[in-house]
């Protein structure tokens, strides 16, 4: 059986972001049976606990001895037995991979200053003074995305594929703001991505941890 590590607890801000969401996600697009395995407060520092993840952050991936850890890479992994994450087509396999790069190395980076500006120093002079142009940045990120995206439904094409999953996520870090909602294109792109029942059940399955009902 699969297990995921996740959190028992985590502010309310947090709830429904966290990233172990990517992970039940590619597992539910999958139909792969899963359970989690919930962290209290100070298991992710414990020895056993670096030994899978070293820096102590979750998700980690654990079946028959096997343990990944980084989600995009987990979900990549989940991908060799998901068409619908992974393409059987080299060509489009290798674009799918591509897209859950750019996610994660070219756009999550400049969400996550915002977010961390928002939600963790929104009080505090230095991060005053820094928001405006962190989220000009972020912004001219987002519309070369969008611009890349263009009509299509997905970044590929017709076909959400694993790069959605994440770009998706990503994009949804940012939902305490308009930046996302301001763009059209990019907004039905989110809404379109996490229709999918398995984002759905993923999502009501992480909040189900924490004790609370998806809205
Ligand atoms: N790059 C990692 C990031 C994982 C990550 O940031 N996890 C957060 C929860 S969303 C965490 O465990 N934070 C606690 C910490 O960093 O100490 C991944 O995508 O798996």
């Amino acid at each position: 059986m699969i297990t995921i590590s996740a959190f028992r607890w985590v502010p309310e801000f947090a709830r429904g972001q966290v990233r172990d969401l990517r992970v039940r996600w590619a597992l539910e697009e999958a139909g792969l049976p899963y359970r989690s395995r919930l962290l209290e407060q100070g298991d992710q520092d414990k020895p056993k606990y670096r030994q899978m993840q070293p820096f102590g952050q979750v998700p980690v991936f654990e079946e028959d001895g096997f343990v990944l850890f980084e989600s995009g890479a987990i979900v990549l992994h989940i991908g060799e037995r998901c068409e619908a994450l992974l393409p059987r087509d080299p060509d489009a396999r290798a674009r799918a991979a591509q897209w859950v790069i750019a996610a994660l190395n070219s756009v999550e980076p400049y969400v996550g200053n915002v977010a961390d500006i928002d939600l963790f120093h929104a009080d505090e002079a230095w991060a005053k003074l820094r928001r405006p142009d962190a989220v000009q940045f972020l912004e001219r990120r987002l519309a070369k995305l969008s611009n890349a995206l263009s009509d299509k439904p997905f970044l590929d094409g017709d076909r959400f594929m694993a790069g959605d999953l994440i770009m998706s996520t990503v994009l949804r870090i940012l939902d305490h703001t308009d930046i996302v909602k301001r763009d059209a294109r990019l907004a039905a792109y989110v809404e379109r991505c996490t229709a999918r029942p398995a984002f759905r059940r993923a999502l009501s399955a992480q909040l189900a941890d924490f004790g609370q009902d998806a809205a």
